[in-house]
């Protein structure tokens, strides 16, 4: 077959393009939404989360800002915590893996994830609903490494970055900080394993952070470098970019450019529908099944309902097994539908009693949609 003869996958973008095609040139990577070529931007496909709750690091999607080594000599990799510290260390692979073992099951989820669907459309990534995946994580807690190197009083963060670099000099090397309370949690961490192997390399080999419950702009890959701060960061990516507003839900009436804005953070709670994809024609019977994942985002799911009639009437869902609070949870239902056509629907209600929304949020970076999302499904 000609190379031009890919399979196309409609994301289903309100009046626009959305086709992209879906490719398998990716090392470590099966079928994936291409987004972007160089540096990559790889979408999971819907159809990946009606499998097993921990995606299959093969459909794991992939998110870079800027060129990144294609391969990692693993023996030389060295990573280096330095900074508002009493002990500076510069650690191998071997001697970090000395530390207690962590593991957690936690989402990653861009920031930008939904955005294509953001009306009036915004600028940036025109990413579908997968720009997310779920995994089981190994590494160590990052609160273990930093009291090795010693935290001295004063410091207020802990700034992260990776071995990847911006094409020119003039651009902002991508570097991400946490506050050094949420550093010290105990539950953010740096991991070398996914699901039991190593990290692939797009998704960060050797090592990268994990934040439970917070957006990925923050859980940098191939990461080298940890830098404790005595006074905030005020670089690009954490001062200019991935600013949200501040009201509840990120949001501001659409179209606002002028609202107060802080760095985006914890994530609210979703849920998709995977059992059967939107604009499907399916045959009719009076009640249907609905299944599909939810998360609580920066905690549990306490609840999920589901619809077949888009919104009129929910049922509670019954839930799947519970990997942890920071995860995918599968949910599997049953709703009446009528004979005309249904729009299904879930709603998840987190461990917090914040719930979806079914009016969607706006801002201008297109960040932290979590609306209730209709699959419309025709019958034969
Ligand atoms: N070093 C490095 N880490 C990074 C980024 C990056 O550009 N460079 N992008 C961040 C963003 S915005 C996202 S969405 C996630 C994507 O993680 P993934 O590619 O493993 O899915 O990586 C984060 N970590
Ligand atoms: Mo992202």
């Amino acid at each position: 077959m000609p190379a031009f003869a890919q399979k196309m996958v409609d994301l289903g973008f309100p009046g626009g393009p959305s086709a992209r095609p879906l490719v398998t040139d990716y090392p470590g990577k099966g079928a994936m939404v291409l987004q972007r070529t160089t540096p990559p931007l790889l979408e999971t496909p819907m159809r990946v989360f009606d499998g097993d709750v921990l995606t299959p690091n093969t459909s794991h999607y992939v998110r870079w800002h800027w060129g990144f080594p294609v391969e990692v000599d693993a023996a030389a990799f060295r990573l280096k915590v330095g900074g508002h510290v009493g002990k500076p260390l510069s650690l191998s692979l071997a001697e970090l893996k000395k530390l207690p073992r962590f593991e957690i099951v936690a989402v990653n989820q861009c920031s930008g994830n939904s955005r294509g669907f953001f009306e009036p459309r915004v600028a940036g990534a025109q990413w579908g609903n997968g720009a997310m995946s779920n995994a089981r994580w190994t590494g160590v807690r990052l609160r273990d490494v930093l009291k090795a190197a010693g935290v001295k009083p004063g410091a207020v963060q802990v700034r992260f970055s990776g071995l990847d670099a911006p094409a020119v000099e003039a651009a902002p090397d991508f570097a991400k900080s946490l506050a050094v309370d949420h550093a010290l949690d105990g539950e953010v961490m740096i991991a070398w394993a996914m699901n039991g192997e190593d990290l692939p390399i797009l998704n960060g080999f050797p090592l990268r952070l994990v934040v439970p419950g917070w957006f990925s702009t923050y859980w940098v890959k191939m990461l080298d470098s940890i830098e404790v701060l005595s006074a905030p960061d005020t670089g690009y990516w954490m001062a200019k970019a991935y600013l949200v507003p501040t009201a509840p839900g990120a949001n501001v009436a659409p179209g606002t450019r002028e609202f107060a804005r802080e760095p985006i953070n914890r994530m609210p709670p979703r849920s998709f529908v995977t059992s059967v994809a939107d604009k499907a024609v399916v045959g009719w019977t009076p009640e249907m099944k609905v299944g599909g994942i939810a998360f609580g985002g920066d905690c549990g799911v306490q609840r999920v309902e589901v619809s077949g009639d888009g919104g009129a009437s929910w049922r509670d869902a019954r839930l799947g097994t519970d990997l942890g609070k920071y995860g995918f949870r599968r949910f599997d239902g049953v709703v009446p539908v009528a004979r005309a056509g249904a729009v299904l629907m879930a709603r998840c209600t987190n461990a917090n009693g914040l719930a979806q929304g079914m009016v969607p949020n706006w801002n201008p970076g297109g960040y932290a949609r979590n609306v209730v999302e209709p699959v419309r499904v025709r019958f034969s």
